[in-house]
């Protein structure tokens, strides 16, 4: 049976470290057929478009899509590809990785990320050339999607529950409805769940990582703090992500387009590459996609490493020496 990926890289580091993950995907031997596709700032400067129809329609019907990163375009880019494959949660993993010099080496957090509305899906508008507004919208029918999702998941992967971060204090009708209903769908499931206020969760996470297991948050929240995470773990280089929706699902790192570094050749492809392994469980390949997240943390403890892992290695040295030891 022959998968058809779609292969979005984007813009700035996306188009390093896209490529990196498809040559680690073709490695494996499995019957894929990648088809690429334009998307970001580089496009919308050439068509006008940052997300030209076809790269949509790509993601709509391929079984799954790579996507690299989007810089000034994200919220033309990524939003609608997420809603191209109806994808409802982004599980974003941050977990340490033996030999990584990390603030925190305890730290094996999943977040599961609400991925279709709060502030990132919001309306914004500029009323006045010093005021403007934006309008979120928080429905019972999402947090309910995500919430037996997660429900699923702690189940199906053996966790004890997991924390609900908001901030429902201050936004009591956004975030609160959001609480209740994350609350009333895991008692109905007879799961076990906790509640944290996201500030409060910005400093806990970091003193003591070890205290959350799998954490359930709003859209916004979720992006800002699993970047905190990142932060914990040795950097943006190494967080994967999955965006998953009923019928299909887009794999990414967490990082977005590092401008700093583009086209130097160093980028990490680690987070690309364990989001293409993600990709290979997601299709039912468990085998293939732990030998991907083995390869990878050998690779991580041994090297070869990249600059922000504290080496000199090239996005290609790391690639070549992941596929080596698959
Ligand atoms: N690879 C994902 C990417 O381009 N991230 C940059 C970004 O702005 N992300 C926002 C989000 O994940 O919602």
């Amino acid at each position: 049976m022959t998968h058809e990926i779609a292969v979005i890289p984007g813009d700035g580091i996306g188009r390093e470290v896209t490529p990196a993950a498809v040559d680690v995907l073709e490695a494996l031997e499995i019957d894929f057929e990648f088809v690429e596709a334009d998307a970001g700032d580089a496009v919308r400067e050439e068509t006008g478009e940052a997300l030209p129809q076809e790269t949509y329609d790509l993601a709509a019907s391929a079984d799954a899509t790579l996507f690299g990163a989007a810089g000034d375009t994200a919220a033309d880019v990524i939003l609608p590809l997420r809603t191209a494959v109806d994808s409802f949660v982004n599980i974003r993993p941050a977990k340490a990785y033996p030999g990584i010099d990390a603030v925190r080496p305890e730290t094996d957090l999943v977040f599961l990320r609400e991925n279709t509305e709060g502030v990132y899906a919001g309306h914004e508008d500029r009323l006045t050339q010093d005021v403007s507004t934006l309008t979120r919208v928080v429905t019972e029918s999402a947090s309910e999607r995500l919430a037996e999702f997660a429900c699923e998941y702690v189940d199906g992967d053996d966790h004890d529950g997991f924390s609900i971060v908001h901030k429902a204090n201050v936004m009591r009708e956004t975030d609160g409805l959001f609480r209740d209903t994350v609350v009333s769908v895991a008692d109905e499931h007879g799961v076990e769940t906790d509640q944290v206020l996201m500030d409060a969760f910005a400093t806990r996470v970091c003193l003591d990582p070890d205290q959350f297991d799998v954490v359930v948050c709003p859209n916004l929240a979720g992006d800002v703090l699993s970047d905190l995470a990142a932060g914990l773990v040795g950097g943006l280089g190494l967080l994967p992500s999955a965006n998953v929706g009923p019928d299909r699902a887009l794999f990414e790192p967490v990082h977005g387009t590092a401008p700093d570094i583009a086209g130097q050749g160093i980028a990490n492809p680690a987070a690309t590459i364990v989001s293409a392994a993600m990709l290979l469980e997601y299709l039912g390949y468990d085998e293939k996609s732990a030998a991907v997240h083995e390869a990878v943390e050998a690779t991580l403890e041994n090297g070869p490493r990249t600059p922000d892992l504290g080496g000199d290695a090239s996005t290609a040295d790391v690639t070549a020496a992941i596929i080596d030891r698959l």
